[in-house]
């Protein structure tokens, strides 16, 4: 059998391979809550370039809120994992460090907060998908409703949610020896930092005053924007790591070679180099993250939603139909772009034709399944800020109402043959009960769950009408030809 990649295996390794110092000293100043692919091939990235640019004190402590497997998995290869980078134009594999444990927070819920307390911890870092912050997506405020936040309100010592965890490591550290600290959410969300800062502090105001006023004045949240795009890993991963390692490595990621970070330059104290690996550091990222939300996850999710029905696995099959590109052209041109606010140096049309190749990749297959998942979170930032924007200054919401109609044909739970779809979204069963029947009532009661379409839209009947023409057009004729259709004008 293959021996695993370890600590002990690593010295085997080519050295373009594998890290350029010594893990075992590598001293810890970086919280991660939500280890999983996408920061492993990201975050921990660029965090490695550092480190082999700019030594010091980076090393990343990652959390797992829910698979205690990750955490078993990467502390049983005392944390070590492969990225390999794969594209049309060839691949690339390399081993990363910097990541030196992986803690499974449920197992000891104290841990996570301690960590986040330590003098020695300078940076918290966090991916835990959209809907792991716990928020109305509508209104952006904090769920005071939601299970978990409910709870860890009555036993803030003791918490499960991610704000909770947060909180009660900010309160110990306020506590402990009062220094600063960067809080860094690199999830897709707009105004990512803001966000959080906001329900942070709507949670801290329940609990704790003091450390409350200390979070306004001593805790940073930069805004970022994050971007690479990283399958889920599959067994096929893992064997191809194998034959080119040499070594079994169950937690290896793989990724796109493209990776970009852009980062609020607004820091509580000292960072890693991440220049190193490309990152920018700018006064405002609002332009850089409407770009990737409204460019990038929009026409993605469109794909998705519109392949998904068509019976594709993948985004490089969708887009490979006809009409699909043009359609995603169409919507990132007419509806999106119009939306946006140049980022400078940036050429926008080269972005969109990128996106086009980048989702294109047959060497890194995308499954729509995953994209298309928890909608009820994505849609508010990927489409209907773009339909706000659009009904206010009288220009068309054609395109992004099809889109829309897609998951809401989606979210009924059956494709266009009848088979099942298996629906992920926290309110997949209130989604999938409203989504039967006429196209009008669909739309209605979907319209009319606040918590994604807050109170305005709901009420505005240029949207409606658009999405029940585009629905009526996908249940009669289906997505494909709806799609060629739509792409035509
Ligand atoms: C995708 C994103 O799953 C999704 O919703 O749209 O994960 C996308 O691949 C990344 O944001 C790319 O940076």
């Amino acid at each position: 059998m293959t021996q695993s990649l370890s600590l002990s295996t690593l010295g085997r390794l080519p050295p373009a391979v594998r890290p350029h110092y010594e893990p075992v000293t590598l001293r810890a100043g970086i919280v991660h809550i939500g280890a999983g692919a996408f920061h492993r091939a990201h975050q921990a990235v660029y965090t490695e370039e550092a480190l082999a640019t700019e030594y010091g004190d980076w090393g990343i402590i990652g959390a797992s809120l829910r698979q205690q497997g990750l955490s078993d998995t990467l502390r049983a290869q005392d944390s070590l994992y492969s990225v390999l980078t794969r594209s049309e134009a060839g691949s690339g594999l390399r081993v990363i460090a910097c990541v030196r444990d992986v803690i499974h927070t449920p197992s000891d819920p104290r841990r996570l907060p301690a960590l986040i307390a330590s003098a020695q911890i300078k940076l918290v870092s966090l991916t835990v998908t959209e809907k792991g912050y716990g928020f109305d997506p509508a209104t952006r405020s904090l769920d005071f409703a939601r299970p978990d936040i409910a709870r860890d309100l009555r036993t803030p010592h003791v918490p499960a949610s991610t704000i909770g965890t947060l909180f009660a490591g900010l309160h110990a550290r306020r506590i402990a020896h009062g220094r600063p600290l960067t809080v860094l959410c690199c999830d897709n969300l707009q105004h990512n930092g803001r966000l959080l800062r906001h329900l942070v502090l709507a949670y801290a105001e329940q609990v704790d005053g003091t450390t409350a006023r200390w979070i306004e004045a001593q805790v940073a949240f930069p805004d970022t924007m994050v971007d690479r795009i990283v399958p889920a890993t599959t067994p096929a991963t893992l064997d191809e790591v194998e034959e080119r390692l040499g070594l079994r490595d169950n937690a290896a990621v793989w990724g796109e070679p493209f990776m970009q970070w852009v980062i609020e330059d607004a820091f509580a104290s000292e960072r890693p180099y991440w220049e190193a690996g490309g990152a920018q550091f700018v006064p405002d990222v609002k332009p850089y993250e409407d770009m990737k939300l409204r460019l990038l996850n929009s026409s993605n999710s469109l794909l998705a939603y519109l392949g998904y029905l068509a019976g594709c696995d993948y985004v490089y099959e969708a887009i490979a139909l006809p009409g699909y590109a043009q359609l995603a052209r169409r919507f990132m041109q007419e509806e999106a772009a119009p939306t946006l606010s140049m980022p400078p140096g940036q050429d926008l049309a080269a972005y969109q034709e990128r996106l086009i190749e980048r989702f294109g990749n047959t060497a890194l297959p995308h499954r729509c399944h995953q994209i298309a998942m928890d909608g009820s979170q994505k849609l508010p930032p990927r489409f209907l800020a773009i339909v706000r924007d659009n009904l206010a200054a009288g220009r068309p919401v054609r395109l992004s109402a099809l889109a829309v109609a897609a998951w809401m044909r989606y979210v009924g739970g059956k494709d266009e043959n009848g088979k099942p779809i298996a629906v992920q979204d926290p309110l997949a069963n209130q989604l999938q009960a409203a989504a039967q029947g006429e196209a009008a009532g669909i739309v209605d009661r979907l319209l009319d769950m606040r918590a994604i379409f807050g109170d305005e839209l709901p009420r505005c009947e240029r949207f409606r009408s658009e999405l029940i023409a585009a629905l009526e057009r996908l249940q009669q004729i289906g997505s494909r030809a709806a799609v060629m259709e739509y792409a035509a004008g």
